[in-house]
């Protein structure tokens, strides 16, 4: 079980999920973390990862390390999201069982699950159908590490396992206009539209598609949570057990944002899945359950927005 003592890999540090992880650590009095951008240690580099492992020979592993990005950038570069996740994954978790982590926490996605799971999707259901098209690369190379975890765990008795997070937002959030996931997608472009006096903003799609939303920060108490448990589900999700069409996401951000005008849509772009709520009983079960709204996180975030934009600390790639 991990302890206060513990020296702790944080793979991913800079991103979203690593940082938010990080910061919930040290208010916890966490302290030996182990860190590293990504000039100094490239996850794809085997050699490289061997060399970092055998040094430094981290005792717990939160992987939050990945390519991501929203429905665009995953269709638009599944080689890439495919190679750069299979290795970042295979790479850290033969280099962690190798030199002696006993703990490594795999963090994946909801889209691991087929299309057309049944809902609340259970994590019973994975593989059970095929994926959904416009996010398949990343999805398979997600679906590799959690069985990485699981066989690792199996065949040598680490404690290697694995959480799937849905459609997460919060501080530090990408806000690119093309790349970017739909809720930092829509907060910049309502901002964009209210500081320029548009008359409407347009959405990606016909806005019926229904998405589940989780703050970073209840998604960091839950992590902390797992690595806390001392015999951990091999494969659990993670969500807030809420859904919201687009539209009415939309219309939201609108209203938090304080755009007056009209909602318009791009049918040209995809709607991807058209539900993905998952099932929340297993780490409810636990003792874990999501604490902040939707509406609070969404405003929260818009005021991260407005003060990364101003501090020009912005994310936008
Ligand atoms: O968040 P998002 O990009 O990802 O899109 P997915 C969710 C829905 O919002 C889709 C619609 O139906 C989009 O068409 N949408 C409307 C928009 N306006 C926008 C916009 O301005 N930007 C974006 N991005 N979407 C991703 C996967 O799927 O979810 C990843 O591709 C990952 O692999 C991630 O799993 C969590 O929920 O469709």
């Amino acid at each position: 079980m991990m302890q206060l003592e513990s020296k702790i890999y944080v793979a991913g540090h800079r991103g979203m999920v690593g940082a938010a992880v990080v910061n919930r650590l040290t208010a916890l009095g966490y302290q030996n973390f182990l860190l590293r951008t990504r000039s100094e240690l490239d996850l794809c580099n085997q050699a490289a990862v061997e060399q970092f492992f055998n040094e430094q020979r981290p005792e717990v592993v939160v992987f939050a390390a990945a390519r991501v990005g929203g429905i665009l950038a995953n269709s638009t570069y599944p080689a890439e999201f495919i190679y750069q996740n299979l290795a970042m994954a295979s790479n850290s978790i033969h280099a962690a069982w190798k030199s002696g982590t006993q703990r490594f926490l795999f963090l994946g996605s909801t889209c691991i699950y087929p299309r057309l799971a049944p809902q609340p999707i259970p994590e019973n259901c994975l593989l059970s159908s095929p994926l959904e098209p416009t996010n398949e690369a990343y999805a398979i190379a997600k679906i590799a590490g959690l069985k990485l975890c699981e066989f690792y765990r199996r065949q040598y008795g680490v404690q290697f396992h694995s959480a799937m997070p849905t459609n997460l937002y919060g501080p530090g959030d990408n806000y690119h206009p093309q790349h970017s996931h739909v809720l930092p997608g829509l907060i910049r472009r309502f901002h964009d539209a209210k500081v320029s006096g548009a008359d409407s903003v347009t959405i990606w799609g016909t806005g019926s598609p229904l998405r589940e939303f989780l703050h970073v920060d209840d998604l960091a108490a839950g992590i902390v949570h797992l690595l806390q448990l001392s015999d951990p589900p091999d494969l659990v999700n993670l969500g807030s057990g809420m859904e919201i069409s687009i539209l009415d996401l939309a219309r939201l951000v609108a209203a938090v944002v304080g755009f007056p005008g009209a909602i318009t849509h791009d049918y040209s772009k995809p709607d991807g899945t058209p539900r993905k709520l998952c099932d929340i009983s297993r780490i409810r079960e636990t003792g874990w359950a999501p604490r902040i709204s939707l509406e609070e996180g969404i405003r929260s975030s818009y005021q991260n927005f407005l003060a990364e934009l101003e501090s020009q600390q912005l994310r936008s790639v």
